[in-house]
């Protein structure tokens, strides 16, 4: 028993298999080539990483989504990632141990190399789509192999204590240029979510701007206007890596229980009557008092003549959105006919991060049925989960009304300066209303005149004399005269709900 385990023991360690310095060279070959493929593609789909996190990220299961999207926020796409880029550097440190051992057992470095270098270019390509940057991958899986394998002088299997310190400061080295490199070769955030400054604003749109200006309240702390900025606006996003696509290659289909299927490309819709909107979006999973809550001029053209072309005949009136980053949302073909097909946003193409070239506005919805990337609208039969309600949420339906408490600051002559921003999707909001003591006493808040358009946000603002320390709670009264609801819920599942409050000081 023993004999025999030993003797299992000793083939694999001719194969280089269970040998320390084996397993260190396919380590060094696993993690340059992540790196290797991060420089050519930088943070982009191309890089081996991208489609390891979709993956990842499609098959953690709906509570943890839930848990971390509430417990960790933002820096919770630091876990997936990491996890992705370990899982992305066992898979090429696999193919170059392979390699290894074939060279081991037949004697032959290069058949060897030639297999570790040729299996991760092959997966990486395969995974990603894209076979010359693949190479990125390769290329140094297949050198960290050769030097793993390479005869020594000393022992046949045994590569030096030299040579195993040298891989690893050489490395070390391609680690740090090539993340250097990476960066580089990577639209950084804000050059993503920007527009091209260069690219002429149209006259319309820098009308609408001004007056949006125009009728923004005079704050002194720190809020956002009421068109918020490429900078200001929220993201969220199921996919870590965002798809980049041409609007030459885009196009759209209304399929599924249609009289017709209709398929638009790019061309075809910008043709169609063109108009300009005002649209707020909240994303459902924002804390109470949370920054998911911008508006922005949109350019576009509505979704119902599209509709009615296609002549939907489903029997629950429900269509299914699909995107190219594999999103989907379901909700009432009702609320899709009020929608809009946007391509440009504050006067700009649509950016990137925001669902170039097209994305869908729904008035009064969730941010989550305001689909990015659209790629194809189908009509159903029957009513099914989305991505989001497959993981518990609840977030399909008109949004919650909500007031705001976004600054609070001391102003020169001593008083209290409070503001915010309101909003009730298509209900609109008709007055928002301040207490300093805590819920016993209410005023009136100054509020921003309401912008054109049936789905915005306003501005309000509040000042008063503080004495001490005051327990400010603020709520919203929306356009068909409903208070907003004080009972407190989490975001999770149907959104956040009860009143802001605050205690400050004057
Ligand atoms: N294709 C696609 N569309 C999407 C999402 C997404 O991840 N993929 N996120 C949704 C969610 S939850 C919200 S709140 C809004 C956010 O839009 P924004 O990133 O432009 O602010 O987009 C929605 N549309
Ligand atoms: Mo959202």
């Amino acid at each position: 028993m023993t004999e025999r385990a030993s003797g299992l023991r000793e083939r694999l360690r001719g194969t280089g298999l269970l040998s320390a310095s084996g397993l260190l060279f396919a380590l060094l070959a696993g993690s340059t080539g992540v790196a290797g493929s991060y420089a050519v593609a930088g943070y982009s789909r191309r890089f081996v990483v991208a489609p390891i996190d979709a993956t990842v990220v499609r098959l953690t299961p709906g509570k943890i989504v839930a848990f971390v999207i509430q417990n960790v926020g933002e820096p919770g796409h630091l876990l997936h990632v990491a996890l992705s880029i370990g899982v992305a550097a066992g898979i090429l440190a696999s193919a170059s141990l392979l390699g290894a051992s074939l060279a081991r057992r037949f004697e032959r470095p290069v058949l060897g190399v030639a297999v570790a270098g040729g299996l991760s270019w092959a997966v990486t390509a395969a995974i990603t789509g894209a076979p010359l940057p693949a190479l990125g991958a390769a290329v140094p899986v297949a050198a960290f192999t050769a030097v793993g394998v390479a005869p020594s002088a000393s022992r046949e299997h045994d590569p030096s204590r030299r040579r195993v310190l040298a891989s690893g400061a050489s490395a070390l080295a391609f680690l740090s240029v090539s993340v250097g490199v990476g960066r580089l070769s990577t639209d950084n955030g804000a050059a993503d979510g920007a527009a091209d400054a260069d690219e002429p604003m149209d006259g319309e749109t820098a009308a609408l701007m001004e007056e949006a200006e125009a009728k923004s309240l005079d704050v002194s702390g720190d809020v956002p206007g009421l068109v918020s900025t490429f900078e200001e606006f929220y993201n969220v996003d199921i996919a870590e890596f965002d798809p980049d696509l041409d609007a030459e290659d885009w196009s759209l289909t209304i399929t599924g229980e249609a009289g017709s299927d209709v398929t638009v490309s790019f061309d075809d819709l910008t043709d169609l009557p063109t108009e300009r909107r005002f649209v707020t979006l909240r994303c459902v999973g924002e804390s109470l008092n949370g920054q998911k809550l911008d508006t922005a001029v949109w350019t576009g053209t509505p979704i119902e003549p599209l509709l009615e072309e296609a002549d939907p005949e489903g029997a629950c009136g429900c269509a299914m959105l699909r995107a190219e980053d594999d999103y989907f949302v379901q909700f009432p073909i009702e609320a899709l006919e009020d929608g809009f097909l946007a391509w440009g946003m504050n006067g700009r193409s649509l950016p990137q991060s925001h669902g170039r070239p097209v994305r869908v506005l729904i008035p009064g919805h969730w941010g989550e049925t305001n689909v990015k990337w659209l790629s194809e609208i189908e009509l159903l039969d029957e009513e099914m989960d989305g991505y989001w309600e497959q993981r518990g949420w609840h977030g399909t339906g008109p949004v919650n009304t909500v007031a705001k408490l976004w600054s609070d600051t001391v102003l020169d002559d001593g008083s209290v300066e409070l503001a915010g921003h309101a909003y009730a999707g298509t209900r609109g909001i008709e007055r928002v209303e301040v207490s300093t003591d805590g819920g016993d006493s209410w005023a009136d808040a100054a509020l921003s005149d309401p912008l054109p358009g049936e789905d915005v946000w306003r501005q309000w603002r509040h000042e008063f004399d503080p004495d001490g320390s005051h327990e400010v709670v603020v709520r919203a009264v929306d356009g068909e005269g409903t208070l907003q609801p004080q009972d407190r819920s989490e975001s999770f599942p149907s959104g956040a709900t009860g009143w802001v409050e605050k205690t400050v000081r004057g």
